[in-house]
């Protein structure tokens, strides 16, 4: 297994920790998601815990129920306890980019719901300032050219995500995802308030404020807290 396989398999397995049986648990989305949702239904099965899952993905619903995992809509839940899921950077602050695996707005929505939000990462995610990983922008289809030109215009390099060479790729809401460059900006919260007034704009992977403890898979593990 490779170093980053092994220490997203240790953060992982770590984030076991933050669950306790009863609870609604929030599914993120991405490997490192995939490998607490396999060791979460074991743990399930072996213990027989009543746990219900939220998924921040089609494919986190579908790995999740194809293991036993209880899996609901977010709307059929009062409360979510802990939400664990990865991330594409993080900063010392505890702010994340999100949306490599391009189900930032599903991961927002259920991040905002719950009570304690951990993020499971490999080494290579932290980083002391937000910005070498590209930051995700979901737009939807009607007038996604005018967006981004609009993002363009603020020099923020935009790039439509592609499914391939002349597909481009959609989230699970059918939208498109554009990815901008934001080493060069310094204030991350005024840009994403930009980014949320720009008509078409759904959502963007910014995800400031939002992450309680961050679980670094190193040996030993590194875990950062607010
Ligand atoms: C998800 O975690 C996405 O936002 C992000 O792309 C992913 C990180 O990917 P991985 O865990 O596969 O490195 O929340």
């Amino acid at each position: 297994m490779s170093h980053q396989k092994e220490e997203k398999a240790r953060a992982a397995l770590k984030a076991l920790e933050e669950v306790q049986d009863g609870m609604v648990v929030g599914l993120g989305t991405g490997s490192t998601a995939a490998v607490f949702i396999e060791a979460l239904a074991a743990k399930v099965n072996d213990q027989n815990w009543q746990i219900t899952g939220v998924a921040t993905s089609k494919r986190s619903a579908e790995l999740a129920q194809s293991l036993g995992l209880t899996v609901k809509d977010i709307d059929e839940v009062s409360a979510i306890d802990v939400t664990i899921d990865g991330a594409d950077e993080v900063d010392p602050e505890l702010n994340g980019i999100k949306g490599g695996g391009a189900a930032l707005l599903y991961e927002k929505v259920v991040a905002l719901r719950s009570k304690k939000n951990v993020w499971v990462v490999d080494q290579s995610k932290a980083h002391d300032l937000l910005g070498t990983f590209p930051l995700p922008v979901e737009v939807i289809e009607f007038g996604a050219q005018q967006v981004y030109l609009t993002l363009a215009e603020l020099n923020l390099r935009p790039k439509f995500r592609m499914k391939n060479e002349s597909e481009r790729a959609k989230t699970d809401s059918g939208h498109n995802i554009i990815d901008v460059r934001i080493d060069q900006v310094d204030d991350k919260k005024a840009l994403a308030k930009t980014l949320k007034a720009i008509t078409g704009v759904v959502e963007h992977g910014l995800f400031l404020d939002i992450c309680d403890k961050v679980i670094i898979g190193t040996d030993p593990i590194q875990t950062l807290v607010k």
